[in-house]
């Protein structure tokens, strides 16, 4: 067994749990990394040697590498996603349960000598700036260079990672291996009473990077609940006004819903000229606590982002147009070999594959469709583009800032082509924390103009949430409670809506004007009408200046229909249904009031 370690600590702990996993793995190697620069350049010729980096264009797109998973191997798998706590109660409704002790069983005979013939790379990172008491130290072990330097990309990794721990035993302990890639042979699986994570069988996004799903959210929002603070699925930005005052807030939108785009939002050219800016502190990861002074403060516990590929351009997210171009891995992405540069569909206006593209499975592309007529794409439609946070043009310097920024408003929001207003406040901490408990999104296919099928993802956690939903409702409730009034304002927005085939509202860069109503809900500029869900907009009281929306539009984006509301009511009846035996008492009592105005309503 050769033994490698760049990195330098003393911490028995670290050392106790590298030994547990080589015995288990049994590597050829272990190497134990330090985050250097060197380091992640030898980790990147080697998958170039070997085939599985493609480095692109550096004219274009400087220090960047095109690469493809195993094609069945494309995205988070919520199937074989397990919390493992000891009483099934705790992992509630929504998770799927696993006895720790069993789960342990399967995981080990999986595992056993699982890294034969290969390198145990052991990545000692931190979610969080490294000076920050909120930041939190994982270790993980991988088999996978891809893996590696994906993480040094999307965390703080290495030496400064080990000489914040120091001697401390308190890290989040991460089991992961590819084997053979095989999906009958894959878990997440995540054993929050030990703070331990074991992954197996998938090298890809959030079932990979241990640090960013899998901790930051899962474990994280367990621990969250234990000390008083929360983990959420969410970005975090600045909106500065002209009058030079500026707003700190979080949106949590169900995962491929916008977080991504709001994140880099661009204002259009008028409000940019008359002093607006959005920007970046983070893209899908919040982490929430409270300050000395009362109030609720963000970080973003990553480094990078992982961003959705498909649909991004010059013209619908520049900011990450701009940043992908430099330092990046791009993962099942179409490839030019012409430009050896990166493609995908939505890169330009108008698709235009070029000759010879090579698709994310790595063969010649050819327009082929699908049964339903659909072109099946060249690029992977999770296909992603893994980027340094400080490329990000629109990166605000206290993106990193240990202390947090304090947070003035909370959005949710999904996607929902019908019933769903463009925006709507809770009037208390309590109805927003509804807002966000019973918000749903819906698949494109949905049905035009009718309500479709909704699948509820409260608070956009439904994948993520590591404990019980109703404790987790409950934290929210109680969460409030200590924020008194120095709690943020809670909406809940929807720019998706559509009449026939055309999304009503323009969205992206023009989301600011949403943003506009809600910097003056929380400076207290401005009044609002009340509805069942709570306190809207008048129709003017969004600015649509230059938009040139169809007469009625703003109406229609505002308006509850009332057999559309009722029957939401009566889907969210059905799902606060399953959580009957645990729901908060205080998110019941709010989910009646707003269910007898409505009735009320269509009575
Ligand atoms: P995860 O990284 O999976 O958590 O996704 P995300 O929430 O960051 O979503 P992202 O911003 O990557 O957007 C996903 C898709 O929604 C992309 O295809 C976007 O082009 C599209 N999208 C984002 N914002 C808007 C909007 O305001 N309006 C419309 N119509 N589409 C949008
Ligand atoms: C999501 O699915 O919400 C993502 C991508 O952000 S992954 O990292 O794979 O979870
Ligand atoms: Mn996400």
């Amino acid at each position: 067994m050769i033994y490698i370690s760049r990195a330098k600590f003393k911490n028995p702990s670290v050392n106790a749990f590298i030994k547990q996993a080589q015995e288990l793995f049994l590597p050829d190697q272990v190497y134990i990394c330090d985050g250097s620069s060197e380091e992640d350049r030898w980790l990147k010729n080697k998958l170039v040697a070997c085939g599985q980096l493609t480095p692109l264009n550096p004219k274009t797109f400087s220090d960047c590498f095109w690469t493809r998973s195993n094609p069945n191997d494309v995205a988070r798998v919520e199937k074989f996603t397990v919390i493992c706590s000891k009483d099934p109660g705790d992992a509630g409704p929504t998770n799927i349960h696993k006895d720790p002790t069993e789960m342990k069983k399967i995981l080990g005979t999986l595992s056993a000598g699982g890294m034969k013939g290969r390198t145990m790379f052991v990545i000692p990172y931190c979610m969080g700036p490294i000076a920050s008491k909120y930041s939190q130290v994982g270790v993980m072990v991988t088999d996978s260079e891809y893996v590696v330097i994906n993480m040094n990309i999307m965390a703080r990794v290495g030496q400064a990672v080990l000489d914040k721990l120091g001697a401390s035993s308190d890290f989040v302990r991460g089991l992961h291996s590819v084997l053979d890639c095989n999906p009958e042979r894959r878990w997440i699986a995540h054993f929050p009473e030990e703070d331990l994570i074991w992954s197996v069988g998938s090298g890809y996004g959030g079932n990979a990077l241990l640090g960013k799903k899998c901790h930051a959210l899962r474990i994280g929002s367990t621990r969250a609940r234990r000390q008083g603070w929360m983990a959420e699925h969410m970005l975090i930005i600045k909106v500065k006004r002209p009058d030079g005052r500026a707003m700190y807030g979080t949106a949590a939108f169900p995962s491929a819903c916008g977080k991504t785009n709001m994140a880099m939002l661009i204002p259009p050219a008028a409000y940019r000229q008359a002093g607006w800016e959005v920007t970046t502190i983070g893209d899908d990861i919040a982490w929430l606590n409270m300050g000395s002074d009362g109030r609720l403060y963000a970080i973003n516990p990553e480094a990078g982002f992982f961003g959705v590929m498909s649909g991004t351009s010059e013209k619908t997210n520049p900011n990450f147009m701009h940043a992908v171009h430099r330092s990046s891995v791009l993962t099942n992405t179409a490839f030019n070999p012409d430009t050896r540069e990166p493609w995908w569909e939505g890169m330009t206006d108008h698709d235009v594959y070029p000759p010879g593209l090579i698709d994310w499975r790595g063969n010649t592309y050819e327009i082929k469709k699908d049964e339903n007529g659909k072109i099946i794409p060249a690029a992977h439609p999770n296909a992603r583009g893994t980027v340094p946070a400080e490329n990000c043009p629109s990166i605000d310097p206290q993106w990193d800032d240990p202390n947090g920024v304090p947070i003035d408003f909370i959005l949710f929001g999904g996607r929902r082509t019908s019933g769903a207003p463009l925006v709507v406040q809770g009037r208390t901490w309590n109805e927003g924390v509804w807002l966000g408990a019973t918000m749903s999104s819906e698949q494109t296919a949905a049905a035009e103009g009718k309500v479709g099928s909704l699948r509820f993802d409260p608070m956009a956690m439904l994948p993520f949430c590591g404990y019980h939903i109703c404790d987790y409702f409950q934290h929210w409730l109680d969460m409030g409670k200590r924020l008194g009034d120095k709690a943020p304002k809670i909406f809940r927005i929807n720019s998706f809506r559509k009449r026939g085939n055309s999304f009503l509202w323009p969205g992206f860069g023009e989301n600011i004007r949403v943003l506009e109503w809600v910097f003056k809900r929380c400076m207290n500029e401005i009044d609002a009408t009340e509805s069942e869900l709570g306190y809207m907009p008048r129709t003017t009281d969004i600015n649509t200046e230059d938009l040139k929306l169809q007469p009625g539009v703003m109406e229609e984006m505002l308006n509850l229909d009332p057999d559309m509301l009722w029957d939401e009511m009566r889907q969210v009846d059905a799902q606060l249904l399953k959580f009957v035996s645990k729901l908060p008492a205080g998110l019941k009592e709010v989910h009646e009031q707003i269910k007898e105005h409505v009735a009320a309503r269509v009575a």
